[in-house]
C-alpha cells in the first residue's frame, strides 16, 4: 500500500464562509466520536474534561474557569480526547504483521490512525520487526547502555509538553542523578525565546496574567496566533472583551478565521439562530516577521505623543511613575526608538504607518491592556528582541502588575509550561539544583545541557549515544528531518515511551525500544489505588487531572512508572527508592513540595476546587532582573528578515515561507488531512502563495511544485508535489503545512539565544515539480 492511496480523498479547496466554531465544529466533534470506536464512552469521558475530579484536556495549554458544571471542552479538545481514547491497538501481533520497513512506507497520519501502543517492544534486526520484550527485560537494556556510557553526557532525555508534573519531575531527577542536563524539550522548539526575553526582561520566564484579568481588560492585542484552531477556548474572552466594550487588535499575515468570527458551538441559541459575532475591532497583516518593527512604530507614536503631552501639559502617555519606580534602561530604550527610522518600519513590517497608528491609538487609550502571542511571534531569528519589544510597550503604559494587563504567551502543548517549573531544562537555574543537593544530598550536574538543535547536532557528531523521549515525534517535529533521521540513527540505543506509533519509532539506533504509556484519559492504578497526576497552565494554575477510561492494556504502564523502572534499573535507589515513590504519587508531590519553589503544601492544596495559582513575581511587580527592576531592552530592527546564509548573491528567495498547523493536527499528529477555515479539504501537501507572486514566478494556481529552501551550506532542502494554491497572505509571503516541510528547516537556522528553529521564517524558491506538472482543479481562496 503507498503512503498514501489509503487516506487521499478528492481533493477541494474553497473559500470558508462561515465563522470559526459553530455547525462545522459540531460535525467535527461528532466524527471524532465515531471514529474513535469508542462513541459512547468517550461523550461521558468528554463531559470530565477540565472538570474537578475530571481529567485535564491533552489538547492545549489554554486555562479552565473554575466554576463547576460548565462544558469546557472545544472542538480540538474533543479531537485530541478521541485521538487518545480509541479502541484500535497496536500490539505484538500487529508488528508481527508489518515489518520496520513497511511502517515507513506509510503516511504520519496512518500510523497514528493504528491505534494505541498496548505493549513493550524491542525492535529486532534480524527480522526487521518489533518483538515483545517485558518491561524487567526492556529496563535491563536501557540500564546496560546507560551504565556503560563513557560520559553520562553521551545520553539525552527529550521531553513533549504532555508529561505530567509527577513525570517531569522524576524524569530531570533521574537524569540529573545520573549525571547530565541534556533534557532537550519540546518548549525549545516552541515558546522558548518567551522564557529567555522575559526572564531577562521582567524577571520570570512566563506570562503575568490569570484568566480571570480578559474580564478586565480595555485591549487585548493578538499577536502570531490562530486561536481558532489551537486554542479556540480563547475565542470566547475575546468576543466577550469585544462585547463589553474592549477592543481586540490582531496581527498575522493571514486572514484567520477565528480571529475574524466565532459562533459559539455549546451555546444552542445561537447555532440555532447562526448568530455569530466578530472576534476582533482592528486586523493587521505584517510580514513575517516583520512585528518587531510594527511595535517599534508603536512605541514611536506614543513617544510622539508623550513628548506632545509634556509640552502641552496634557494627560500622560506614559505611566512615568511606573517608569520611575520599577524600570530600568528606559533612556536608551527612547533613543533605540528616535533611531528607528519610519521608512524601515514600513518596510519590515510591510504596514504603513497610519494602519500603524490606529493600533498605537487603541493601546493608548486602553487603562489595561493584555498582549498574546504564539508561535508567529517564538519562531523567528530575533523573536528574543520582538518579545522584548512587547515588554518594553507593556512596561512604557504601567501595563504589568496590574488587574486585567500583562504579558501572555500562549503556550502549546497542555503541561509545557509545568514540565519546565519541574526542572525540565538545559540551562537550570542554580537555585534549583542547589534545592536538589540539599534535599538528596549527591552532587548534581552544573554543566549546560544540549538543547535540541545542540542534541541533533551532538547525535550527529556520535556525541550523543542514548537517546530517551518521554512523549513527542522527535524524528518529524524537528528541523531538518532527514539530518535529524540520521542523528537518531547513529545512536547505540533510542527509546520512545509513547501513546501512539509515530515515526520517531520507526527512525532507530541500532537498538531500540518503544514502551507504551497510559494517557491523561486512562485510569492509573499504582499499588495505593488511583493516582492523579498535576499540569500547569498558561497562567501558572496547577490542577489535578484523574484518567476515566479502563486501559486498552494491562501491559501499559503510566510514564511516571517507566521513568521509575528506568531510573531503578539503573541507578538503583539513588537518590531515592524510585518504585516506593510511584506506589502513592503524592510521595512525588511532597519532594516536589521540599525542591522547587512555589510548591509548599503541595498535595493540600491541589484538592481546592480548579487547582491553586502558583503566583508570579512580576505580577506583584517584584523584579528578579539583574538591576532589580523592570528592564527595558534597545534592539535595533534586524538588517534582513532573512540571515546572511539565505540572501547570499544568486541565491534570493522567491519567498519567506511559514510552516504552521492546520485545523487538523495536534502538531504531528494529524486527525484528518482538512483544514476547514482555510478551505482545504483532502490535502496537506499545499503552499499558499499570493496570486500576484504566483504570477511574477511564471506559475500557475493548481499547478505541482517543489520548495526548495536556501541555505548556504551545500546541502539540498526539498520538498516536492506541492500543490500550489492561490491564497490571501501578504506579497511575498508564503504558508505551508508542518511536519511535512520540516525538511525545508536547516538546523543552523534558529533564533538568536533562543536556539528555536525558525520555522516562521524559511527563504525558499518554487520549481515546477518535474513529471507532476498536471494541473488540479481548484476553487480559490484569493
Ligand atoms: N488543535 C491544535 N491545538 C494546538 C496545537 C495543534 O497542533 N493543534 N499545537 C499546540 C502547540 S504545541 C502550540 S505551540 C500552539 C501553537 O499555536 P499557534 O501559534 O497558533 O500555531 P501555528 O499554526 O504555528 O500558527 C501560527 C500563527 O501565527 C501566524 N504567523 C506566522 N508568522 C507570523 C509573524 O511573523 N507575525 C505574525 N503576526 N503572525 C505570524 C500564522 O499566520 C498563524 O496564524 O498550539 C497548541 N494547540
Ligand atoms: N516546522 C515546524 N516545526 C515545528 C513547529 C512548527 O510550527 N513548525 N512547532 C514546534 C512546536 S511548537 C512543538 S511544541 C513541537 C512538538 O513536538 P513534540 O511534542 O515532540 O511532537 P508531538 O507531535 O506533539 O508528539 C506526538 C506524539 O506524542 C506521543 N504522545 C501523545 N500523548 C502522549 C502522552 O500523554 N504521553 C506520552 N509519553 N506520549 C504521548 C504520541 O506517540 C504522538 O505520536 O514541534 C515543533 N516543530
Ligand atoms: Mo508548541
Amino acid at each position: 500500500m503507498s503512503r498514501t492511496s489509503r487516506f487521499h480523498p478528492a481533493t477541494r479547496f474553497q473559500p470558508y464562509a462561515g465563522p470559526a466554531g459553530g455547525w462545522g465544529a459540531l460535525r467535527s466533534v461528532a466524527s471524532a466520536w465515531l471514529g474513535s470506536g469508542n462513541a459512547l464512552k468517550n461523550i461521558r469521558a468528554m463531559l470530565k474534561t477540565n472538570q474537578n475530579g475530571g481529567f485535564d484536556c491533552p489538547g492545549c495549554a489554554w486555562g479552565d474557569s473554575p466554576e463547576a458544571g460548565a462544558v469546557k471542552f472545544c472542538e480540538n479538545g474533543a479531537k485530541a480526547v478521541n485521538w487518545e481514547a480509541t479502541r484500535r491497538r497496536v500490539d505484538a501481533a500487529f508488528f508481527a504483521r508489518h515489518s520496520v520497513s513497511q511502517l515507513r512506507e506509510q503516511s504520519d497520519y496512518w500510523l497514528e490512525y493504528q491505534g494505541r501502543l498496548t505493549e513493550p517492544v524491542r525492535y529486532d534486526a534480524a527480522s526487521d520487526r518489533y518483538l515483545p520484550i517485558s518491561w524487567d527485560d526492556a529496563f535491563a537494556l536501557i540500564a546496560r547502555h546507560l551504565n556503560g556510557l563513557a560520559s553520562p553526557h553521551q545520553a539525552a532525555f527529550y521531553t513533549s509538553g504532555r508529561a505530567s508534573n509527577e513525570a517531569a519531575y522524576l524524569y530531570q531527577l533521574f537524569g540529573r542523578s545520573f549525571g547530565t542536563n541534556n533534557f532537550p524539550d519540546c518548549s525549545n522548539m516552541c515558546h522558548e525565546a518567551s522564557g529567555v526575553a522575559l526572564t531577562e526582561s521582567i524577571g520570570v520566564g512566563k506570562g503575568t496574567v490569570t484568566l480571570g484579568d480578559f474580564d478586565h481588560a480595555d485591549a487585548i492585542f493578538v499577536l502570531g496566533q490562530n486561536p481558532g484552531t489551537n486554542h479556540p477556548r480563547m475565542l470566547e474572552p475575546l468576543r466577550q472583551a469585544l462585547e463589553r466594550g474592549a477592543q481586540v487588535v490582531c496581527f498575522n499575515p493571514l486572514r484567520e478565521r477565528g480571529l475574524e468570527r466565532f459562533q459559539h458551538p455549546q451555546k444552542p441559541i445561537e447555532m440555532l439562530a447562526n448568530q455569530d459575532a466578530p472576534t476582533h475591532s482592528l486586523y493587521l497583516r505584517p510580514n513575517l516577521g516583520g512585528d518587531l518593527a510594527v511595535l517599534r512604530g508603536i512605541a514611536k507614536y506614543l513617544l510622539q505623543w508623550e513628548r506632545e503631552a509634556l509640552a502641552s501639559g496634557g494627560p500622560a502617555v506614559f505611566d512615568r511613575d511606573f517608569i520611575a519606580e520599577h524600570t530600568h534602561a528606559v533612556d536608551a530604550y527612547l533613543e533605540a526608538i528616535d533611531a528607528t527610522p519610519w521608512a524601515r518600519i514600513e518596510q519590515q513590517s510591510g504596514l504603513d504607518r497610519d494602519a500603524i497608528g490606529q493600533a498605537a491609538a487603541i493601546y493608548r487609550d486602553a487603562g489595561r491592556t493584555i498582549v498574546c502571542w504564539a508561535m508567529g511571534i517564538t519562531q523567528h531569528h530575533h523573536s528574543v528582541a520582538t518579545i522584548q519589544e512587547i515588554a518594553n510597550l507593556l512596561m512604557l503604559r504601567g501595563n504589568l502588575g496590574k488587574p486585567g494587563a500583562g504579558a501572555c504567551p500562549v503556550r502549546g502543548h497542555s503541561n509545557v509550561q509545568g514540565d519546565r517549573t519541574m526542572g525540565i531544562n538545559e540551562r537550570p537555574p542554580a537555585a534549583l539544583l542547589d534545592a536538589l543537593e540539599r534535599h538528596f544530598a549527591v552532587p548534581m550536574p552544573r554543566q549546560p545541557g544540549h538543547n535540541t538543535v545542540e542534541c541533533i547536532q551532538a547525535m550527529l557528531a556520535g556525541e550523543v549515544q542514548v537517546f530517551i523521549g518521554l512523549g513527542g515525534n522527535f524524528a518529524q517535529a524537528t528541523p531538518d528531518s532527514p539530518r535529524t533521521q540520521q542523528a537518531l540513527r547513529n545512536c547505540a540505543l533510542t527509546v520512545q515511551i509513547s501513546t501512539k506509533l509515530n515515526r520517531s519509532h520507526l527512525t532507530m539506533g541500532r537498538e531500540a525500544l518503544i514502551l507504551p504509556c497510559l494517557g491523561r484519559t486512562d485510569i492509573d492504578r499504582q499499588a495505593c489505588g488511583p493516582q492523579a497526576v498535576t499540569v500547569e497552565d498558561s497562567f501558572s494554575m496547577i490542577h489535578a487531572s484523574r484518567g476515566q477510561l479502563e486501559p486498552l492494556s494491562t501491559q501499559m504502564r503510566s510514564e511516571p512508572a517507566i521513568v521509575a523502572g528506568i531510573a531503578a534499573a539503573t541507578l538503583g535507589k539513588r537518590p531515592v527508592g524510585w518504585l516506593w515513590l510511584v506506589e502513592d504519587y503524592a510521595r512525588i508531590r511532597e519532594l516536589i513540595a521540599a525542591t522547587i519553589t512555589g510548591f509548599a503544601g503541595f498535595d493540600h492544596r491541589l484538592h481546592r476546587p480548579g487547582g491553586f495559582y502558583l503566583g508570579n513575581a512580576a505580577a506583584r511587580r517584584e523584579w528578579n532582573t539583574a538591576s532589580g527592576r523592570a528592564e527595558f531592552k534597545a534592539h535595533a530592527l534586524p538588517a534582513d528578515l532573512l540571515p546572511e546564509q539565505a540572501r547570499r548573491p544568486g541565491m534570493k528567495a522567491d519567498l519567506i515561507l511559514q510552516t504552521l498547523r492546520s485545523h487538523d493536527q495536534y502538531n504531528t499528529t494529524l486527525y484528518g488531512l482538512d483544514d476547514r477555515y482555510r478551505g482545504v479539504k483532502g490535502m496537506r501537501e499545499v503552499v499558499f502563495v499570493n496570486p500576484a507572486d504566483i504570477q511574477r514566478l511564471g506559475l500557475e494556481a493548481g499547478q505541482q511544485v517543489d520548495l526548495v529552501s536556501l541555505w548556504d551550506d551545500g546541502i539540498e532542502r526539498r520538498v516536492s508535489g506541492f500543490t500550489l494554491l492561490a491564497y490571501d497572505t501578504p506579497p511575498g509571503q508564503a504558508a505551508a503545512y508542518y511536519p511535512e516541510t520540516n525538511p525545508l528547516v536547516p538546523l543552523e537556522s534558529f533564533g538568536a539565544r533562543s536556539y528555536t528553529p525558525t520555522s516562521k521564517s524559511v527563504g525558499i524558491k518554487l520549481e515546477p515539480s518535474v513529471g507532476r506538472n498536471n494541473q488540479i482543479a481548484l476553487g480559490s481562496c484569493s
